[in-house]
């Protein structure tokens, strides 16, 4: 399994399947979650309003519509609280069950945006480290590829660290 992080906006990436930072209604919002909508077009919203929410560490499937990606995978990331009520735990599921769910719609490349750490306020390093150290541990065939989708040029610089491909 190959593991890595791009800069980019993760709207334009043609994998199987993305990850959105989505809230517990799924009815949209800002940040990455603003863009998959204005991108994948109104149906996008239309198939979520069927989905009746999700819970916070849960996530939901919907396809792509007008995105290059087949699928969106619709994750719903803790709030940030200070790390006392059980944020890293609830981050922790968001990849993991991402990841599960990926694979079992037979989906061979995935990308993830830095779930909970643009308005959740969560530590982006802190998130980094979960979110390779689960990826690593949970993705198997037929999951081949995963992207960590970085949208400012120092959360890339971050995971590539944290990746290893660049010195501390
Ligand atoms: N591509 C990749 N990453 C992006 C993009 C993009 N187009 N746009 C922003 N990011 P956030 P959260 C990065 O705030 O913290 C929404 O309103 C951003 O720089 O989108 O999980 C939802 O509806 C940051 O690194 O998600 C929820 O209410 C990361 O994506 C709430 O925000 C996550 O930032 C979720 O908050």
């Amino acid at each position: 399994m190959q593991l890595h992080a791009v800069q980019a906006d993760i709207t334009t990436l043609a994998v199987d399947a993305i990850v959105n930072a989505a809230n517990r209604s799924l009815l949209g919002g800002g940040g990455v979650d603003g863009a998959i909508h204005r991108a994948a077009g109104p149906e996008l919203l239309v198939a979520c309003r069927a989905l009746n929410g999700c819970r916070t560490g849960q996530v939901k499937l919907t396809p792509g519509f007008r995105l290059p990606a087949k699928y969106v995978i619709h994750a719903v990331g803790p709030v940030w609280h200070g790390g006392g009520q059980g944020e890293a735990a609830l981050l922790a599921d968001c990849y993991r069950n991402s990841v599960t769910l990926a694979m079992a719609q037979g989906c061979a490349s995935l990308a993830f945006p830095a779930i909970s750490t643009g308005v959740y306020g969560y530590p982006v390093e802190a998130a980094a480290e979960i979110a390779i150290a689960i990826v690593r541990a949970a993705a198997m065939e037929p999951l081949a590829e995963v992207i960590f989708c970085c949208f400012s040029a120092a959360d890339h610089m971050l995971y590539q660290r944290l990746l290893g491909r660049l010195p501390r």
